[in-house]
């Protein structure tokens, strides 16, 4: 049964926050170029550009990013499956290493908007695709330990981003009141699986942000200074900055739904990190 949860008084209890595109500008200059490392170090020719690697970013999880692209150069399905788990490990050691040595930079802004909320005393946590081998060491170069109380992993769900997983599985962890929660995220996978999960979005644009992001509850150009809204609700953004007010305005504005009893998406994962 749907029900609709927002109005002015819902409170804001919790902030979730996606980390490629959003907490970090990692894609373009980190990501991509541990992949063509991977490539490199298996005597491999083939390089993902910038324009190619925006179109691969479709698809959520490194590891299924490689399969799809050497599946679609016609490596049998078998073989992309084996040589996908060796690039991609050689790729994940490499960007461990670029996210522990602060090579991976906080993108513009967020670290005031995390400690506004902190201050506020708004529960964070994050909600990535990512790989934990090279999340723990890259929040841990950019924030103290307990700024975030969970992270949730490529390892904590069978189904990746855009499925409402990860986002579902935080929510029965920490006991959260997803009509209470809002998701900042950068990516149309990361947004569907936020509202999926009943969570109001608010997407932060990047270079890599599609244009299939207009169903999210508000999108920005930017956390600020100098950002503005592009569209969504007319949330306050005061000197171009997006501020835990910000954030208030877009919280409970999705339908409540209701949790599957015993869902099969909790088959086989594993308990969130921290
Ligand atoms: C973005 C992703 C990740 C990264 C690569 O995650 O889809 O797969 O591109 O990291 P987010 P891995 O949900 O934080 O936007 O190779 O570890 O998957
Ligand atoms: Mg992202």
């Amino acid at each position: 049964m749907l029900m609709y949860g927002h109005s002015s008084e819902t409170r804001l209890d919790a902030v979730v926050f996606d980390v490629d595109g959003t907490l970090v500008d990692s894609e373009r200059h980190g990501h991509r170029v541990a992949f063509n490392d991977a490539f490199a170090a298996l005597g491999m020719a083939d390089r993902w550009d910038e324009t190619h690697y925006g179109e691969l970013l479709r698809v959520a999880g490194g590891r299924r990013r490689l399969e799809t692209y050497l599946t679609r150069r016609g490596v049998a399905p078998a073989e992309a499956v084996v040589l996908g788990e060796r690039l991609h490990r050689i790729k994940t050691a490499r960007f461990r290493d670029m996210a522990a040595s602060g090579a991976v930079p906080l993108t513009p802004g967020v670290r005031r908007l995390v400690s506004n909320l902190q201050r506020n005393g708004v529960r964070l946590f994050v909600v990535t695709t990512g790989s934990p081998e090279w999340v723990e060491p890259l929040l841990a170069h950019h924030f103290r330990r307990s700024t975030f109380e969970r992270v949730v992993t490529s390892v904590d769900v069978t189904r990746l981003k855009p499925e409402p997983d990860a986002y579902l599985h935080l929510i029965r962890e920490a006991r959260l009141d997803a009509s209470r929660v809002v998701a900042v995220e950068d990516s149309a996978n990361g947004l569907d699986a936020a509202q999926q999960a009943g969570l109001s979005c608010l997407v932060v644009r990047n270079e890599y942000t599609g244009s299939d992001v207009g169903h999210a509850e508000l999108v920005v150009t930017g956390f600020g200074p100098h950002a503005r809204l592009e569209s969504g609700i007319d949330a306050p953004m005061p000197h171009g900055l997006v501020t835990i007010d910000t954030i208030k305005a877009v919280v409970g504005l999705r339908p409540r739904i209701e949790e599957p009893t015993r869902p099969g998406w909790l088959r086989g994962s594993r308990r969130s990190r921290r």
